[in-house]
């Protein structure tokens, strides 16, 4: 565990509301049962299962989301987020999360984010970049006295999602929202939701003109068998895709010659069941095949896992040793939205010396 845990490490799909802390879950839930909001008999079920159908993750996000939808709590959820994910060593994060309208606390999807940021803001335990261009590479590499303790250093880009319940509507405003907010980070679009319920047709207008204004797209995509609409996301051709779990033979040859890269998050889809077991997931064919891949963990909260674990998940899985894990983690940066002076930065860099660099000591 302890190479996978220093090793710096790059996460691409991670959903705020699903890499909740469980102390803070529990904190947020017993506040609302203290005020009588809510009854824990109704809700200990769905908090303490561990393996849980797609259906019952879903009945879960419903509850987080009514524990954290007030600007405070998603501030705090944010910070408390990114803190994780840097102990761990990640050096780049691309976190996503669907911006809220939320009248009783007067909060609109622009509040949401600005929320989030607020929350990017507010870390002083390690380094957060999340603007664009802030810093070049000389800062970056300029080398304080290597004295007193290290700095984690974490690059944290944002992707807005649309949710499978929202109108089109609700999905442009999300898109020009995204707009508005890329001096700040906000690199992309993400289509999520519950997989079983809407159809994604919806969202194609709203998906179109982020990509006329060279937003990034990525798609949650065969996480429930859908041959039509696979076929659908994979013509048209997002940067990536999450996931990938139900595609048919003639999808899986569309997707190796396209290239697309794919968002793979191991225990999500073994504890939602989504895949039978880890000895038949498609990250062993995709790795064989040299498709570019991405280890992520979807919602580290929710199925109790971290970059770390699904790292050294894959390779216990696989047989793949130090040297693999490094390249495919290093091989990542290649599938960012980041812009590209951060990724020529990250290039640059001889991987394994990564996160020193990144690092900062503090005198
Ligand atoms: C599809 C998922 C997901 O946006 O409130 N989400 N969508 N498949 C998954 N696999 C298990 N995990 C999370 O984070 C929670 C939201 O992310 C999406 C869902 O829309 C969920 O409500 P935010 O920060």
């Amino acid at each position: 565990m302890e190479w996978c845990l220093s090793m710096p490490k790059v996460e691409l799909h991670a959903h705020l509301n699903g890499s909740i802390r469980d102390s803070t879950l529990l904190e947020l839930t017993e506040g609302l049962v203290g005020k009588g909001v809510i009854d824990i008999s109704e809700v200990e079920h769905i908090i303490k299962k561990y393996n849980r159908s797609v259906a019952e993750v879903f009945k879960l996000f419903d509850l987080i989301h009514i524990l954290t939808t007030d600007h405070e709590t998603v501030t705090r959820i944010t910070r408390e987020v990114i803190e994780d994910f840097a102990s761990e060593n990640v050096v780049y994060l691309e976190l996503r999360t669907t911006p809220k309208r939320n009248d009783s606390v007067g909060m609109s999807k622009r509040s949401y984010v600005e929320a989030v940021l607020k929350g990017l803001r507010s870390i002083t335990s390690v380094d957060v970049d999340f603007i664009p261009h802030c810093e070049d590479s000389k800062s970056l590499f300029s080398s304080v006295p290597a004295i007193g303790h290290v700095r984690k250093r974490i690059y944290v880009r944002l992707l807005l999602s649309i949710d499978r319940r929202e109108t089109a509507e609700a999905a442009m405003e999300t898109v020009k929202l995204a707009l508005e907010m890329r001096p700040f980070g906000v690199v992309g679009i993400d289509l999520s939701g519950n997989p079983s319920i809407g159809d994604w047709a919806t969202y194609l207008p709203a998906l179109k003109f982020a990509r006329e204004q060279r937003l990034y797209v990525t798609l949650h995509c065969g996480e429930v068998p859908n041959s039509v609409e696979i076929k659908n996301m994979l013509d048209f051709r997002p940067q990536r895709i999450g996931h990938a779990c139900h595609l048919e033979d003639e999808h899986w040859r569309q997707l190796k010659s396209s290239k697309i890269p794919v968002e793979i998050c191991l225990t999500s889809n073994i504890r939602t069941l989504t895949i039978r077991s880890i000895e038949v997931h498609h990250f062993g064919d995709l790795y064989k095949a040299k498709h570019p891949l991405v280890l992520c963990t979807d919602d580290s909260g929710v199925f109790s896992t971290s970059l770390t674990e699904e790292y050294k998940f894959a390779a216990d899985s696989f047989g793949l040793g130090r040297r693999e894990m490094f390249e495919l983690s290093r091989n990542a940066i290649e599938y960012t939205f980041a812009d590209s002076k951060l990724a020529i930065l990250f290039r640059s860099v001889p991987y394994p010396r990564l996160k020193s660099v990144v690092e900062k000591k503090k005198e």
